[in-house]
């Protein structure tokens, strides 16, 4: 019996990419799951429609959200928080799809991060011209967990700055089926997205979802 380089499938994706300290790339991570993971994302909103949330200082968001999960992040006049529940239907979230909390675990266990059991998913639908400016995910309670975020659909340009607002960002290119886990001293690094560029994706048209998997609670 003799092994060849051919026995195997290639890999769907490469070798992790260290970004930053804490923070890793694993470009193409989701593409073999891309499928499943669209079809789970439909039915949680199906169930938990993607809604244009206000900001505390009044400003409508350009990003559509829905989550899933035990806790789901919500903004209003009143601010951001976790809530067990959807303010548009009192209702719980939808439950985590097991194929999205399996994902999250994994890609967590590649960049170091093992036992990683994400409690809350956000769901982000951006259309051209969408964006989110440079923030921190601080509502967490747990903050030595890392956050793992999948992207899908049209490609977007990840902005990536300090612990300080005013460090200029790197700008990374996010892609369908790249997955990346912001951990340890990343945690807590100022980020955001640029105005989604126009374009056409064979599966997803005109748009860009983006899963990001925390532990909330
Ligand atoms: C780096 N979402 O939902 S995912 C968010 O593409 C958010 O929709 C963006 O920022 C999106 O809060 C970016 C990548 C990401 C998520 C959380 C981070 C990067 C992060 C937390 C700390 C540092
Ligand atoms: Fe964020």
């Amino acid at each position: 019996m003799t092994y060849s380089l051919f026995d195997e499938p290639p890999a769907p994706h490469g070798a992790p990419e260290p970004i930053a300290p804490g923070a890793v790339l694993l470009r193409g991570f989701a593409l073999d799951q891309a499928e499943a993971l669209l079809q789970a994302a439909q039915q949680v909103i199906a169930a938990a429609p993607l809604r244009h949330l206000m900001t505390p200082g009044g400003r409508v968001m350009s990003v559509g959200m829905s989550n899933c999960g035990a806790l789901g992040w919500t903004s209003s006049r009143a601010g951001y928080r976790y809530s067990n529940t959807d303010p548009l239907s009192g209702q719980p979230w939808p439950p985590m799809p097991a194929c999205f909390a399996d994902l999250a675990m994994r890609a967590a266990a590649e960049a170091g991060f093992e036992g990683f059991a994400p409690d809350a998913c956000l769901i982000n639908r951006y259309e051209p011209g969408a964006r989110l400016s440079l923030h921190q995910d601080s509502d967490e309670s747990d903050l030595s967990a890392p956050i793992v975020s999948v992207s899908l659909g049209l490609p977007a340009v990840f902005l990536f700055g300090g612990l300080q607002r005013s460090d200029r960002p790197a700008r990374l290119r996010l892609a369908h089926g790249d997955v990346a886990v912001w951990g340890g001293p990343s945690r807590l690094a100022f980020h955001g997205v640029a105005p989604l560029a126009d374009g056409e994706h064979p599966r997803l048209g005109r748009q860009r979802i983006n899963l990001t998997f925390r532990r909330a609670g």
